[in-house]
């Protein structure tokens, strides 16, 4: 029996829009992040519309906020791209991979994050990939740069990001002097 893939979308090929969280508090994160975009534009299949303004947060690990560590560089980036969810995903963990990202601890310190939080309003997991991320609605440090850049953004499944904000709270700090 075929058994239904979760993220099938249509074969016709299509610009589809999508949303990337990207995070840093390791090195020089305005510069990592920088990079980071200069490599998401040079992605094959993928065009980045916009960049949000860079927000500074405390490290949230896995037993809480850890006013010790690192503080993270945040932004949101908004693409439209012709590949699929999971290839998009091969190109975000390569870029992470150039930019000297390693794996070691869960919700370790890194010198790059990059998340998908969106893709074109699917909402479908598999062991690789969940969409849309689930704890985006939880984070300020995604929702305020992408509402930021996308006044009526909407979170699959959970609704506007503006209201979802101010049910969490912002405790982002903006970041003007790094542009991205
Ligand atoms: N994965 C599944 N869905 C997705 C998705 N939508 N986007 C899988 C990206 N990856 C997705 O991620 C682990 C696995 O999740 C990947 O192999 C991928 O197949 P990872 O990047 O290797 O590890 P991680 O980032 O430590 O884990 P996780 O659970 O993705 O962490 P989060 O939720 O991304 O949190 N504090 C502040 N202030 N700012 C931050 O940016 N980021 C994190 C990471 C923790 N604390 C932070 C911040
Ligand atoms: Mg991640």
């Amino acid at each position: 029996m075929r058994v239904p893939d979760p993220f099938s979308i249509s074969k016709t090929p299509r610009m589809r829009p999508a949303v990337v969280a990207l995070g840093s508090n390791l090195g020089d994160r305005g510069e990592l992040l920088r990079s980071a975009v200069a490599a998401l534009r040079e992605a094959p299949g993928v065009v980045v519309d916009a960049v949000s303004p860079v927000v500074e947060s405390i490290a949230v690990k896995l037993d809480g906020v850890d006013p010790d560590a690192p503080r993270y560089l945040n932004a949101v980036a908004l693409v439209r791209t012709l590949l699929p969810p999971h290839e998009l995903l091969d190109e975000l963990q390569r870029i992470e991979a150039e930019h000297g990202r390693v794996r070691t601890e869960r919700w370790g310190d890194r010198t790059l994050d990059l998340d998908l939080v969106d893709y074109d309003g699917l909402e479908a997991s598999d062991d690789r990939l969940t969409l849309p991320h689930p704890r985006a609605g939880l984070r300020s440090f995604v929702l305020a740069p992408w509402l930021a850049v996308d006044p009526d953004a909407v979170l699959p499944g959970r609704g506007r990001v503006d209201r979802l904000l101010q049910a969490l709270g912002d405790d982002t700090a903006p970041v003007p002097e790094v542009t991205l």
